[in-house]
């Protein structure tokens, strides 16, 4: 397999896109394709600040380089959960993450659950017996929610992850299943800002996981190995192997799947429109965030309860 810009030998087959790359011509595809897509789904410009949501996985300092290399103002954000079950996986993703900003002299925000709030990740969901065995709707609503509020608190315009086309093509295909018509509405590369809240964008939604993983090897990016522990066994993951199995017999279904559900709901023919999707209609009292309920969000009446409770 040769690379098709300069014939040397490839070192990475795209069969989805029928394109084959030596490793200095895919370093230079690659962010040159996520620059195209942050034009085309109007992510941001070039003079916004820009939040960067950094797990110390492959995908979050991959975009983290990327958005550097563009010359984008791009900062940090790490958020310490406080996970070390069976492997130190907090401690570890936060070295590798300040290692990174610090080679590359990038500003790195880091919270720590703990320190901020008592209880780390695992405690705050036992403490409010919410999830039995995995402590991911505690952590996914504290992760939100601290995102939101250093987005918010720094003055930056745009919070930035590092979701690729497999985590997007799982979660749409969950909601798929499920039609989750609200869920569908506000799957995309871009969620506006509102009432206060930084505009959410996905740069890399369009690359393949293992397009990312050749990214950071490649690039020689050092990261986090291994998963969270508490990922095994869930629904993303059985997703993803089944949207994988699709893709091995059809190369190119899950960008098609992605891609046609963002042509499609452009057009309207999901018949909603993204103005449609349940709005908040409340602050909350005590971080001023938005709610869809009266009353506390989800994150304030967690740490209420664990600060209330014996
Ligand atoms: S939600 Fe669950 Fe993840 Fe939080 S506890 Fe780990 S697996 S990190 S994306
Ligand atoms: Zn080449
Ligand atoms: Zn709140």
């Amino acid at each position: 397999m040769k690379c098709r810009t300069c014939g040397a030998k490839a070192a990475v087959n795209m069969r989805q896109h029928k394109l084959a790359l030596c490793k200095e011509h895919f370093l230079d595809w690659l962010p040159n394709q996520t620059a195209r897509f942050i034009k085309k789904y109007r992510m941001f410009g070039p003079d916004e600040k820009i939040l960067v949501a950094v797990s110390g996985g492959k995908d979050s300092l991959s975009l983290w380089d990327i958005l550097h290399r563009l010359g984008y103002n791009a900062d940090g954000l790490y958020l310490g959960l406080g996970i070390d079950e069976g492997i130190a996986y907090s401690n570890e993703s936060r070295r590798l993450t300040e290692q990174f900003a610090r080679q590359h002299k990038l500003k790195l925000h880091i919270v720590d659950i703990q320190a901020e709030y008592g209880h780390s990740i695992p405690v705050l969901a036992a403490l409010t017996h919410r999830g039995q065995n995995r402590p991911c709707s505690v952590c996914g609503v504290a992760k939100r929610h601290e995102m939101n509020r250093i987005a918010r608190d720094l003055g930056y315009d745009v919070l930035a992850t590092g979701h690729n086309l497999d985590d997007e093509a799982a979660v749409l295909f969950g909601n798929t299943l499920s039609w989750q018509a609200d869920f569908l509405l506000r799957q995309g590369p871009v969620l506006p800002e509102h009432d206060g809240l930084a505009r959410k964008v996905k740069p890399l939604c369009r690359f393949y996981e293992k397009e990312m993983a050749a990214y950071a090897l490649l690039r020689g990016i050092e990261y986090m190995y291994e998963e969270c522990p508490f990922s095994t066994g869930s629904t993303s993951i059985y997703y993803k192997e089944l949207l994988n199995r699709l893709e091995a017999d059809r190369p190119g279904a899950k960008l098609a799947f992605y891609l046609k559900f963002l042509e499609a709901r452009a057009s309207g023919q999901l018949f909603i429109q993204p103005e449609d999707a349940p709005q908040a209609m409340y602050h909350c009292p005590s971080c001023g965030q938005p709610t869809q309920y009266e009353g506390k969000c989800s994150f304030c009446r967690i740490i209420e309860k664990v600060q209330t409770e014996p």
